[in-house]
């Protein structure tokens, strides 16, 4: 089987692209303009846009109003036609439902499929899907970008890594799904196991957390051979995974899949669009969404908008930072767990496993990071020192670093990796 070529699902010219756009939110504008759900009378009332050009005169949509029409209010289309449903994988409020129907369940496919075939993933893979199965997109919205490749899915979803790294030994995947941080657990019980040169995985999408090109270097280097490590992006309010993601001819930057999704960058605070090139918030628009359509979706992911590459006519988004809700603010300063996460990843003698502790106890709040020796052998106070003279160029303030033996931090099998922890009184915010 010969590798497919990510210009089979995107032959289209940069005009061709523009032209689709514009007719696809036409299209969208007029069929919601006819929908009778109030949440769509209200929000498009007065609306006079008639296409592209003026996109950035349409309202913009934020996550409170998921919550303030749950579960239904904002489906656009008679509730027959609605096939399936997922959620955000929200901490904190209401869980936000969002809903697909058979055509929606069609370009999640499709956006997932080019996502694997720009990551390495053709027809003849075998694909070992360990995102979470169920109300979560990742697991199904990759589970079916891999039957539309044309490829093999091991549908493992999330935890038991010693029996997942057996099953990538025993079924020969060259293809993983799966976040960053259960990426690394899973290649660290394949080398305590003993099975890491039974597995032929070559390459892998990760995304749903923020990681860094640190990271990245400790995944590619953790399997036996080459492999590429592809970020992938995406969220439920939108569709889930699939809206962006890297080609491994050129990494750095994840190509966004705009023919469905059309983004634009706006400061965060005044909500203006900003040109490409400038960091500010990601804004989404669904363009062929049916059941459940976004306009001028605000993710608060911060990136910026950057050319096409290699041929294909999609803009690319740069790697996340991170959400502007992440970011920690101590003594003034603002930072992002990614930059910590850099400092402590590009570490040659600690694991890719950390954690952020944001002591509250007193009333100025302290930064504990608390990392992982590699081996017995490493001088774990020598690199405390280190890793914290590091942290104080890169981010100007002073934290404390604390760095354990191997396995001292703990490991979380299932969802999104933690990585910032709360402490407010003497009980340890790790467990
Ligand atoms: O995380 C969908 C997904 C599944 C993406 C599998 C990739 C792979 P939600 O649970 O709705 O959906 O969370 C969406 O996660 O707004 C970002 O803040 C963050 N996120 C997702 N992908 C990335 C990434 C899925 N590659 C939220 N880098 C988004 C950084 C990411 N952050």
């Amino acid at each position: 089987m010969t590798a497919l070529h990510p210009h089979e699902f995107l032959d289209l010219s940069p005009d061709a692209l523009g032209h689709l756009q514009d007719e696809r939110l036409r299209s969208l504008l007029d069929r919601l303009g006819r929908s009778d759900a109030p949440y769509w009378r209200q929000k498009l009332d007065g609306v006079t846009v008639t296409g592209l050009d003026d996109i950035a005169s349409l309202p913009t949509t934020v996550k409170q109003e998921f919550r303030d029409t749950y579960p239904n209010g904002m489906v656009a289309v008679p509730a027959e036609d609605v096939v399936r449903v997922h959620a955000s994988s929200g901490t904190s409020g209401k869980a936000t439902i969002v809903s697909y129907t058979a055509h929606d369940v069609d370009v999640f496919a499709e956006v997932n499929a080019r996502a694997l075939a720009l990551a390495g993933g053709t027809a003849a893979s075998t694909v070992h899907v360990a995102y979470g199965y169920g109300l979560f997109t990742g697991g199904l919205g990759l589970h079916y970008g891999v039957e539309r490749l044309g490829a093999r899915a091991v549908p493992a979803s999330g935890g038991n890594p010693a029996f997942q790294a057996g099953l990538l030994a025993d079924l020969g995947a060259d293809g993983l799904a799966a976040t960053p941080s259960f990426t690394l657990l899973l290649a660290e019980r394949a080398a305590e196991d003993g099975v890491l040169d039974k597995i032929s995985l070559r390459w892998g999408v990760h995304g749903a957390e923020a990681w860094s090109e640190g990271m990245r270097e400790k995944i590619e280097d953790a399997w036996e051979g080459t492999y590429d490590a592809c970020d992938i992006y995406g969220l439920s309010e939108i569709i889930g995974p699939g809206v962006a993601s890297e080609w491994a001819e050129h990494k750095g930057a994840l190509v966004i899949a705009e023919d469905h999704f059309y983004p634009e960058i706006v400061d965060p605070l005044s909500g203006e669009p900003l040109p490409d090139g400038e960091l500010g918030e990601l804004v989404l628009t669904t363009l062929t969404k049916q059941a459940h359509p976004v306009i001028r979706y605000r993710t608060g992911d911060i990136t910026r908008l950057l050319p096409p590459v290699g041929g294909l006519p999609f803009r690319r988004i740069d790697r996340l930072q991170g959400r502007a809700d992440d970011m920690l603010i101590v003594r003034g300063i603002n930072v992002y767990p990614r930059e910590i996460e850099a400092v402590v990843l590009a570490d040659p003698g600690l694991s890719g496993h950390y954690a952020i502790v944001m002591d509250r106890r007193s009333t100025l709040v302290e930064v504990l990071v608390v990392a992982e020796a590699k081996d017995d052998g490493v001088d774990t106070a020598a690199a405390a020192e280190r890793i914290q003279d590091r942290l104080r160029d890169t981010t100007r303030l002073r934290m404390e670093v604390e760095v354990r033996g191997p396995g001292g931090v703990p490991r979380q099998q299932i969802g999104k990796a933690k990585r910032v922890f709360e402490q407010t009184d003497d009980t340890d915010p790790l467990g």
